[in-house]
C-alpha cells in the first residue's frame, strides 16, 4: 500500500499538492485492479518527459502563443464589429494585416504546442482517486474545459482558414465566445498551478536523465522544429516572399485573377449579370444626392494607392488600386465632416453586402472607391464596377460591387 497517495506520475507535483491534501492526511484508496495492472499502471508512462518541468517548459511557449492569439483575435473582432465607444484609427495601413497574420500564425503554432503539452500531462488523466478534494475536482474540471475550448478554437480556426464551414452554428460569435472561455480557463489554470510553475520554472535538480525515451532537450528541439515547419508551411499566405516555401498556404498573395486572390466570386455572390448592367450608376445619398456613371467617376480626380486586402481567414495581399477618394464623393454630396457612411453592395444577401465606416476611414486620403486594380479595370470577381479599399481594414469590410453609399446622420 502506498503511503498517503504519493503514487503520482508527477513526483514534484504531488509534493507541492500535498500541502493541499485532505486534512488528517487520510490514506487514499487503492485504484481499481484495471488501473494497477493495465497500460495505465504506475510507471507505465515513463518518468522523463511526463513530468512537471517539461509541462512547465512547454507551457512557457504555449502561454504566450495563446495570449497573442487571444489579443489579436479581440482586435480582429472589434475591428469587424466596431462598438460605438471605440474609435479605430485608419493607420498604420498594415495594422490589420499584421495583427490578423499573427492571429493565424500563433493559432497554427499553438497546435503542435498543445498536442505536446497534452502528451506530457496525459498520465494525469488517470490519477486515482479521480477527485481527491473539492479543490482537486474544480481544478480538473477547469482543465477539462480548457482542453475542450482550446481544441475547439484551434480546430474551428484551422478549418476556417480553408474556407470550410461544416458546422451548424455561425463561426464568428461562437469562435469569439469560446475564445473567452479558453482564455478564462487558461488564466485559472495558471493561477491554480502557480506553485508548480514556480517550483519548476528554473531547471532543477529533479531533471531526470531520460533512460526510457528521448531527452527533454530532444523533445523540445523537435517541438521547436515542428512549430517552425508549420509556421513556414503556412505563413506564405500573408508574407509574399515566403509563398514559395509555404506548400500548405491555402491562398498565395500574388495568385489569383489580376494577381490577387479572390475570396468570393461574382458568381458565388449572385451578382451576375447585374454588375454588367451598362446603366449602372453609383448613388450617393446625402444632403445632395449624386448619381454617377462609371465614366463620370473616371472623370473625377483619380488617386492611386498601394494597400493590402487582409482577409480574416488569414491570407493577405498587397495591390495597387486607383479610383476616386471617398472623401471627395462625400464632399460633393455635402456630407458633414464627421458623417458615418453606409456602403451597400449590389449583392442582395450575404454577410458582407452592407458595411459602415466612420470618419477615421472616410476622411483618410487613402480610402478609395476603387475602379482599377494592378493597372487593370477591376474584373467581376474583384468588385466591378466599383469597390471600397481602405487602409487598416479587415477584408470583409472592403465591399465589392458597390451600388449605393448613404451618408448617415
Ligand atoms: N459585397 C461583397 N464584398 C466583399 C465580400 C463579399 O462576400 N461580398 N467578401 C469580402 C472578403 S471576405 C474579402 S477578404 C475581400 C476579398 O477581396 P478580393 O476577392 O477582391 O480579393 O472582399 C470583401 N468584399
Ligand atoms: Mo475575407
Amino acid at each position: 500500500m502506498r503511503a498517503g497517495g504519493t503514487r503520482r506520475c508527477f513526483p514534484g507535483l504531488s509534493a507541492v499538492m500535498s500541502r493541499n491534501r485532505i486534512p488528517g492526511d487520510v490514506p487514499l484508496p487503492e485504484p481499481p485492479e484495471a488501473l494497477r495492472r493495465g497500460p495505465l499502471r504506475e510507471g507505465a508512462f515513463g518518468k522523463a518527459l511526463h513530468d512537471p518541468r517539461t509541462a512547465v517548459v512547454v507551457g512557457r511557449w504555449l502561454g504566450p502563443a495563446f495570449a497573442v492569439c487571444f489579443v489579436t483575435g479581440l482586435i480582429s473582432h472589434y475591428m469587424q464589429h466596431q462598438p460605438s465607444w471605440l474609435s479605430i484609427p485608419s493607420r498604420p495601413v498594415w495594422g490589420y494585416r499584421v495583427t490578423q497574420g499573427l492571429h493565424v500564425a500563433t493559432g497554427i503554432a499553438a497546435i503542435p504546442l498543445l498536442l505536446v503539452k497534452l502528451w506530457v500531462v496525459y498520465p494525469r488523466l488517470y490519477v486515482w482517486p479521480p477527485a481527491r478534494s473539492v479543490r482537486h475536482a474544480v481544478e480538473r474540471l477547469t482543465v477539462a474545459v480548457l482542453v475542450a475550448a482550446a481544441l475547439f478554437e484551434l480546430i474551428t480556426g484551422l478549418i476556417n482558414i480553408v474556407e470550410w464551414y461544416p458546422w451548424p452554428f455561425p463561426f464568428v460569435p461562437v469562435h469569439f465566445w469560446i475564445g473567452w472561455v479558453a482564455t478564462g480557463s487558461v488564466v485559472l489554470h495558471i493561477a491554480v498551478q502557480l506553485p508548480v510553475i514556480a517550483a519548476h520554472w528554473r531547471r532543477g535538480p529533479e531533471a531526470l536523465p531520460a533512460a526510457d525515451g528521448p531527452s527533454r532537450r530532444g523533445l523540445l528541439a523537435g517541438l521547436a522544429a515542428s512549430v517552425g515547419v508549420v509556421t513556414l508551411a503556412t505563413v506564405g499566405e500573408t508574407v509574399a516572399p515566403l509563398a514559395e516555401v509555404s506548400p500548405l498556404a491555402f491562398r498565395r498573395p500574388r495568385v489569383g485573377s489580376q494577381h490577387l486572390p479572390v475570396n468570393r466570386t461574382a458568381a458565388a455572390a449572385g451578382v451576375l449579370p447585374v454588375i454588367h448592367d451598362p446603366e449602372w450608376r453609383l448613388t450617393v445619398l446625402g444632403p445632395q444626392e449624386l448619381s454617377l456613371s462609371r465614366g463620370e467617376l473616371l472623370a473625377m480626380p483619380q488617386h492611386t494607392v498601394k494597400l493590402p486586402i487582409a482577409c480574416v481567414e488569414g491570407w493577405s495581399a498587397s495591390a495597387t488600386w486607383s479610383g476616386v477618394r471617398v472623401r471627395d464623393l462625400l464632399d460633393r454630396a455635402g456630407a458633414p465632416h464627421d458623417a458615418t457612411l453606409r456602403v451597400v453592395s449590389l449583392e442582395k444577401f450575404g454577410a458582407y453586402a452592407v458595411m459602415e465606416m466612420r470618419k477615421e476611414y472616410t476622411r483618410d486620403p487613402l480610402t478609395l472607391l476603387a475602379l482599377t486594380v494592378n493597372g487593370e479595370t477591376l474584373n467581376e470577381d474583384h468588385g466591378y464596377p466599383a469597390r471600397i479599399i481602405a487602409p487598416n481594414r479587415p477584408g470583409v469590410l472592403q465591399t465589392k460591387w458597390v451600388d449605393r453609399m448613404e451618408v448617415l446622420a
